[in-house]
Order: structure tokens, then C-alpha cells, then sequence
């Protein structure tokens, strides 16, 4: 194994921290720094300096690089589970690459991206869906997120794959006790509806799992949230409302905006990203159209739609709104409540909408804007994200449990149709097999797939 170097901050800052990782760690370290470090204990912090001539006893100063902390790790007790360090030096771009070069000179190499985490994964320090998480935690820009990613690390997904592991090798040893007593026909019958009953549990509690990554998806990417309606109704004044910036042009000219306009904020820690759109109307404009359509594009993507009125909306308008939106959650804003003649003279009064949430805002003057972010984010129905949530965000694990989930419906035709226990119990090895992919525990992986999951983490990681 090489000894492995990176920088593992971001340029700009007031430090900057070089890692290093494997078994010459100390060794080379001793050459570039001003302590011997290779009997040094574990879990210690070292004050010196490093330099470009390490031999010579006193160092000119010139030769001094910087002056540094150097924190010392030792096998098996690290990130990495190897020998390896640390060295905190101050954010100097020249500095920082000065110690990488001494450091490669020396006989480090420099670490691909993910490479601690994976020789981390490879010395058993932790399974593949806590090294995805630890990617995910770095990721992780609002509340939702990093809890998510939080308890995927410290390994909630981990325990609930051995737990749906141990009642698939429960499974198979039922198998196996009804092909030893096959000879007896009215065993056999007793035993399948219990094996039934076991299979069908735990294929409900992988599609319980494999449906929560489109929750995750959807907290990592952002909740898609279109902002539609006629033009002039207040949509752009809306969307900057929300951003609290002046995102969009907002004009008394009808049919201003003619793009959609997206950006995103939180809300109760979890991020929704808001699309602003053309206003629907008829045109004979050319381009304006292209924006409508667009805008039905947009409320096609959409989870949420807010559907922003500022008059009693018309009978055909509500049925094509109601059609566009039907699988979506539908919002309908009351806008310009601030106009005193408007407010005293329309209500909503059509009854195919009163079942909707519905919230009166006037978006210029900032009034109720709180209440509408409260009823969006109730709108996104976002399950409790506890610490111990499990909550899949990776499309990798996503189509392991997929998989799962088609080779134990296999299983469960298998057992009703009287399929013989043997050709059962493949389609359970399958099943295995899929879970332990995700974790990458007692599976042989490819460096293709090592590589397909480390390859999207920083360097330094
Ligand atoms: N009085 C009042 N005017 C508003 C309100 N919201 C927007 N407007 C005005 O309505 C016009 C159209 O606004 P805009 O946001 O561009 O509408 P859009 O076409 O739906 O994007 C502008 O002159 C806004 O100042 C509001 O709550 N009250
Ligand atoms: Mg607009």
C-alpha cells in the first residue's frame, strides 16, 4: 500500500490541513519535519516546523517552510485504519503546495479522490453506505440533509440491512427444513404459509426502503415548487418575496417574464426550490409561448404548484388548472389583498376549490408570506427525520433494493406456486447478494465499482 498526501481544505482559508495516509506515514513525515515522529504515541499533537532541508540539525531560516501541528494517528486507530497524520499549516497556497511537493518527494504519492475513505471501507473501519454518507455529509447544506446523512453514518441503515439479512438466513433454513421432511405432503403445506408470511414482511419493509429514496432525492436536489398563473398577478413579486432578493423583473407589463426563474430557500431545514414562470395567457407572441409552454413544463415537474389568482378565476381556467395539476400538491394564492376594493369584492367561490389550502397574501407588501412558506412546507408532507431515520439518497443503494425487491417477488410467486424449495432458495441467495451490495460486506467488488462510488468525493477525503 502507498503512502497516500492531499490537502484536505479549500483554498482561501487561514489554515490549511494536509493529510497523509499509510504505512511510511511517520517516516516520511520525520524527513520534511523538525521532530523524529516515528516512535511518536497515537493520538498525539506535535508543535515544529517543517523544512526543506530536514537533515541539517539547526535549520537556516530560510529553509523554514512553515510552522505547524502535526497530529499523529497510528494503525489501527485512524480514519483510514493505517499509520497516518495531519499537519495543520497556514492557508498559503505556495506553503501548501511546497509541503505536497516535499512530502512526494519523500515518497508519498499523491491520494486520488475518496482515497481515505476508501482504504476506510477496505480496512473494515466502516460498510459502503456509511462511506456514501460520509460524501453525503460533506454535501449536506440544510437540516434535513445532514440528518439524514448523520444517521446513515453512524450506521442505522447498516443495523436494518443485518436485520433484513437475518430473517432472509431464517428464511433459507426453513427451506431447508421442509426439502428434509419433502417426503411428507401435509408438512410441507404448514411450513409455506409461515415462509409466506416471513417473505412477504420483509419484501414489504425493502420497498418501504427502496420508496424512501425519492424523499431523499428530493431533500438533496430540493423541493421542486412552480410559481403559476395568469400574468400580473404577482408571481415574480412573489418569488423575490421568498428569496428575499430581487431575482426576477417585476413590471405592470403583461407577459414580462417570459424564462423560468428558479432558485431555492429553506424552510424549516429543508430546501425548496422555487420556479418562477411566464404567465399563462394567450398570445400570438412567438416567444411568449415558448415561456408557456415552458411553464407547463415547469408545473409538470413540480411537487407543489402555487397557483397565484388575483380575481375569481373562471370555470374553464379552474378545469385546465385542476387537469394540469393532478398529481401535484396545489396551493391556491389569494394575491394583492393589500388592493382594499379587490378584497371586498372576490372570494373564491367555485367549490372544486375549497378543498385546497388556500392562503391570502399580498406579496408587495410582505403580508402572510410566513403562513405560506408554513403551508408549502406542510404541503411537501416530509416524513419526522429523526436520528435514527433511514432515509436512502444514493440511486447505487436505490437499485440494489430494487433488485432485491424483484428477485423476493420471485420468491414469494415461487413459494405460492409449490415451486421446489431448491429453486426457491437461488432466488433467496439473489436476494442476499443485493443487500450486501449495498454494504459491500462478504462481496467481491470490482475496482470498477470502488471506483464508480469514490470517484464523486473530494480529494482529501
Ligand atoms: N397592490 C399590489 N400589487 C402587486 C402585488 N403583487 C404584485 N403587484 C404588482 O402587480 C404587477 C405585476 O407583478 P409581477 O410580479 O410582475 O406579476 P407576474 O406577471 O405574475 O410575474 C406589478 O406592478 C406589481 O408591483 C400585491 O400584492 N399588491
Ligand atoms: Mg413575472
Amino acid at each position: 500500500m502507498d503512502t497516500i498526501c492531499a490537502l484536505a481544505t479549500a483554498p482561501g482559508g487561514a489554515l490549511g490541513i494536509i493529510r497523509i495516509s499509510g504505512p511510511q506515514t511517520l517516516e516520511i513525515l520525520s524527513h520534511v519535519f523538525s521532530k523524529d515522529l516515528t516512535q511518536a504515541q497515537p493520538n498525539t499533537i506535535h508543535y515544529g516546523h517543517i523544512a526543506d532541508k530536514p537533515s541539517s540539525i539547526s535549520h537556516h531560516p530560510s529553509d523554514i517552510i512553515d510552522e505547524v501541528l502535526v497530529s499523529v494517528f497510528r494503525a489501527p486507530h485512524s480514519y483510514t485504519g493505517e499509520d497516518s497524520a495531519e499537519i495543520s499549516c497556514h492557508g498559503s497556497r505556495y506553503i501548501l503546495n511546497k509541503v505536497l511537493e516535499l512530502l512526494i518527494q519523500h515518497g508519498c504519492r499523491m491520494a486520488n479522490p475518496g482515497e481515505y475513505t476508501q482504504r476506510a471501507f477496505l480496512n473494515g473501519k466502516m460498510d459502503l453506505s456509511q462511506a456514501e454518507a460520509v460524501a453525503d455529509l460533506i454535501a449536506s447544506s440544510n437540516k434535513a440533509t445532514h440528518q439524514i446523512a448523520i444517521s446513515q453514518l453512524r450506521g442505522h441503515f447498516s443495523s436494518e440491512l443485518s436485520r433484513l439479512r437475518e430473517q432472509l438466513l431464517k428464511l433459507t433454513s426453513l427451506l431447508e427444513l421442509e426439502l428434509d421432511f419433502s417426503d411428507h405432503e401435509d408438512l410441507e403445506f404448514a411450513d409455506r404459509s409461515e415462509l409466506l408470511d416471513i417473505a412477504n414482511k420483509i419484501n414489504n419493509q425493502i420497498t418501504a426502503l427502496a420508496h424512501s429514496f425519492e424523499t431523499g432525492k428530493t431533500l438533496k436536489e430540493g423541493f421542486p415548487v412552480a410559481i403559476v398563473g395568469r400574468t400580473n398577478v404577482g408571481k415574480s413579486t412573489l418569488l423575490n418575496k421568498l428569496l428575499r432578493d430581487d431575482r426576477a423583473i417585476v413590471s405592470p407589463v403583461h407577459g414580462t417574464t417570459r424564462d423560468t426563474i428558479e432558485d431555492t430557500i429553506d424552510i424549516n431545514g429543508v430546501t425548496f426550490r422555487f420556479i418562477d414562470t411566464a404567465g399563462i395567457r394567450q398570445t400570438t407572441d412567438e416567444v411568449e409561448q415558448i415561456g408557456i409552454n415552458r411553464t407547463y413544463t415547469a408545473i409538470g415537474k413540480a411537487r407543489i404548484v402555487l397557483w397565484i389568482v388575483d380575481a375569481e378565476p373562471t370555470t374553464e381556467y379552474i378545469q385546465e388548472m385542476l387537469e394540469r395539476c393532478k398529481d401535484k400538491s396545489l396551493i391556491i394564492i389569494r394575491n394583492k389583498i393589500d388592493i382594499q376594493a379587490m378584497s371586498d369584492t372576490f372570494s373564491i367561490s367555485n367549490s372544486r376549490l375549497k378543498d385546497f389550502p388556500t392562503v391570502e397574501i399580498s406579496a408587495k407588501q410582505g403580508t402572510n408570506i410566513d403562513k405560506l412558506e408554513q403551508a408549502i412546507f406542510a404541503s411537501a408532507n416530509i416524513p419526522e427525520l429523526s436520528e435514527q431515520c433511514i432515509i436512502v439518497t444514493s440511486a447505487r443503494q436505490y437499485h440494489s433494493l430494487v433488485s432485491a425487491h424483484n428477485n423476493l417477488s420471485r420468491v414469494l410467486s415461487g413459494l405460492e406456486s409449490g415451486l421446489s424449495g431448491d429453486i426457491v432458495s437461488e432466488d433467496l441467495r439473489l436476494v442476499l447478494d443485493d443487500l450486501a451490495d449495498i454494504t459491500g460486506q462478504g462481496r467481491i467488488l470490482t475496482s470498477e465499482v470502488l471506483e464508480n462510488i469514490f470517484t464523486h468525493f473530494c480529494v482529501g477525503k
